[in-house]
Parts: structure tokens; C-alpha cells; sequence
């Protein structure tokens, strides 16, 4: 009988470097200084962006890692006025009953230091809007479905890497989230087996742009991360 599961084929680690110790630190310095530089941005310049450029951020966020290499992804680019008007409006509608009831007055008073409203002007401004979709399953061309495997932590990990690469490159994003966000279904033609995560605005800040201070205060490092050294025959 057949090994339902032969060897896979391997290949040597392609491109691997490594770098001396004092350079491996200038790099991670270096990366966490441009990094920290990002800044959501919710005032957009209409000014095109070359479509190259989010090609090659769209590359770069597909070199993710995901559940079983599945890579449980779809990126639909909207770039049409018209389509951008069409998502401002629905976003917009969503949001004033959000911000209008919907949402519980805890999640209003965290979000008042952004000093955010129901008015999403930004929709349609910025040049570019990435949707993110999150492919719940896999479809066969038979119509028959296969599962993925850690789909929003795949999608989440891609995203990242797409706003690392976008800022990289120069340009502002804001991650929104207008809540539900099901009308990016029709609206991109997605199947449903596709779930919208979030709504990423891309572009140059308009000049002037303000940000809210709040935006910039990141925890240090000892309110992000714990070392657990040694062992404990060590510390006895
Ligand atoms: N989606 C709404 C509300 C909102 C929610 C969170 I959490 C934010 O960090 C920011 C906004 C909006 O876009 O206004």
C-alpha cells in the first residue's frame, strides 16, 4: 500500500543571513526606530500612490507565515471613487448606530482619547483601501470545503507585515474596523466563505495632518515582555 504521507522534499534554507552581534543590534535598533515612526493616520492627501508599490507591500504581507502554509488571505484593492463612496456610506452607517447606542459606554470612553466619530471622510479621500478578507475554509473548484487552520492569527500576522511594508515604503495606513463589515462582501464580490477583518486606508497624510498624542504612547518594555531565565535547579 501507498505511505499516505511520504517525506516531503526538502530543500537547503534559502537566503538565510546571519549578521555579527554588533550589527545584528544596529539592525534591530535601526528597525524599531523606523517602526516607531508609524502613526495611524485618519486625514488623507488625495494624491494616487504607484500601484507597484502596494503590489510589492501586497507580496510582502503573502510571505506570512499561516496555518499549514494555507494562506487563509484574499486582499481586495479599491481604488474607484465610486466603490470608495459606496464603502464610505455603508462604513458611515454602521458607525453612527455604533457610536449612537451600539456600543457600550466603557468602549466609548476608551475610544474618546482618539477623539473618533461616525464621520469617515477618509473613505474616500485616501487613494487606496485594501480589504482584508479571512478565508474561513478552503473551497475545492468542486464546490467541497477543506479546513484552515489558524485563520485569524494567519491573517493577523499578513496584516501586520502589510502595514510594516506600506509604512516601510512611505505611506500612512489606518487600520479601521467599522463593525459588522459584511457589506465588504458584495461590495468587493467575496464569497461568504470570506470574513472582512479589517479595512486598511492607504495613502500620503494630508500636509498638516494632526494625530492624537494617545496614539504614541507605547508600553516599555518591562509592561510588554517577562524573561524567564535560568532554570529552576539553577535558582535553588
Ligand atoms: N470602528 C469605529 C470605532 C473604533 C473602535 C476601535 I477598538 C478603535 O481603536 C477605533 C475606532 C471607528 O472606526 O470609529
Amino acid at each position: 500500500m501507498n505511505d499516505p504521507h511520504p517525506l516531503p522534499p526538502l530543500e537547503p534554507l534559502p537566503a538565510y543571513r546571519e549578521y555579527p552581534k554588533a550589527e545584528m543590534i544596529e539592525r534591530a535598533r535601526w528597525f524599531h526606530a523606523d517602526l516607531v515612526r508609524r502613526r495611524t493616520v485618519r486625514d488623507y492627501d488625495d494624491r494616487e500612490v504607484p500601484r507597484e508599490v502596494i503590489e510589492e507591500c501586497l507580496l510582502a504581507a503573502g510571505t506570512a507565515p499561516s496555518g499549514a502554509n494555507q494562506q487563509p488571505w484574499h486582499f481586495a484593492v479599491i481604488t474607484s471613487a465610486a466603490q470608495k463612496r459606496r464603502i464610505r456610506e455603508a462604513a458611515e452607517e454602521e458607525e453612527r448606530a455604533f457610536y449612537s447606542g451600539r456600543a457600550p459606554q466603557e468602549w466609548l470612553d476608551a475610544l474618546a482619547p482618539l477623539g473618533t466619530d461616525p464621520n469617515k471622510p477618509f473613505l474616500e479621500e485616501a487613494p487606496v483601501l485594501i480589504a482584508i478578507f479571512a478565508q474561513k475554509y478552503g473551497v475545492r473548484p468542486d464546490g467541497s470545503r477543506y479546513s484552515h487552520y489558524y485563520v485569524p492569527e494567519s491573517v493577523g500576522i499578513a496584516t501586520g507585515l502589510l502595514i510594516a511594508a506600506l509604512h516601510h515604503a512611505g505611506l500612512a495606513t489606518l487600520t479601521h474596523t467599522p463593525s459588522p463589515m459584511t457589506f465588504l462582501n458584495a461590495l468587493c464580490g467575496r464569497p461568504s466563505s470570506e470574513k472582512p477583518t479589517i479595512l486598511l486606508v492607504v495613502g500620503y497624510p494630508k500636509p498638516g495632518c494632526e494625530v492624537p498624542v494617545h496614539g504614541g504612547i507605547k508600553k516599555p518594555l518591562e509592561g510588554i515582555a517577562s524573561w524567564i531565565e535560568g532554570d529552576a535547579d539553577e535558582r535553588r
